[in-house]
């Protein structure tokens, strides 16, 4: 099989990875990182300058950065779901809030889980309370935004990153009562069949979540 995805069940930027593999029907080889895959954590170490995951690798080329690796399968292995928009100014969009949800929504889960790993009896709560403030900031900018703008209806990059984040955000602040656009969103993102399945893949994992997972989703 040509395309290969290096990843681990629980991690959001995988998902991000897989939602389109999935979206799309297309064939791929997983290979699980963790204690018992050297050799795949090993590969992972050398083809990311910080050793980051998910990385895909299709053929010759090894494509690192979850939002590269969903332009290439837009690009190399185009489906039903167009995950980049053809119509240039809506593609620009969608970059747009890949950005929002990489930067101002994935980034503040993982400095609040950052705390937690690098300190799981007393994690720094200048750490937590800066990620959970920037989430609550990220949440009211969405809303604002959805007031007046829609993601695409099919399943596309902004699908995948906000999927992931949205879940996992939510487990560390919940979107407040005030939030309803975001909080719909994220139900209807939960909901689509790619995005269920790697959320039911990763139930397994849940005791690893450093916080304690939440008896819901
Ligand atoms: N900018 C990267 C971020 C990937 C990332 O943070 N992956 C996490 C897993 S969700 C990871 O590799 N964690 C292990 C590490 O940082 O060593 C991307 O978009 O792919």
């Amino acid at each position: 099989m040509s395309l290969q995805l290096y990843g681990h069940p629980f991690s959001s930027y995988t998902w991000k990875a897989l939602i389109p593999l999935y979206a799309n029907g297309t064939a791929f080889e997983f290979r699980g990182l963790g204690p018992d895959d050297p050799v795949n954590n090993a590969f992972v170490v050398a083809a990311h300058p910080a050793g980051k995951f998910p990385v895909l690798v299709d053929g010759n080329s090894t494509v690192i950065e979850a939002t590269a690796i969903v332009e290439h399968l837009a690009v190399h292995y185009p489906g039903e779901a167009p995950l980049i928009p053809t119509d240039p100014a809506k593609a620009a969009i969608a970059r747009m809030m890949d950005r929002v949800f990489d930067n101002y929504v994935m980034a503040n889960v993982q400095r609040v889980v950052g705390a937690y790993i690098a300190n799981m009896e007393s994690p720094d709560p200048a750490e937590i309370a800066g990620g959970k403030d920037g989430l609550l900031s990220t949440y009211r900018w969405l809303e604002a935004w959805l007031g007046s703008n829609s993601l695409p209806p099919n399943v596309s990059l902004v699908t995948c990153a906000a999927a992931p984040s949205l879940f996992y955000a939510d487990w560390i602040e919940r979107i407040p009562g005030d939030c309803p656009r975001l909080s719909a969103l994220r139900s209807e993102l939960l909901a689509l069949p790619p995005v269920a399945r790697c959320i039911d893949e990763a139930r397994p994992y849940r005791p690893l979540f450093p916080l304690g997972a939440p008896d819901r989703d």
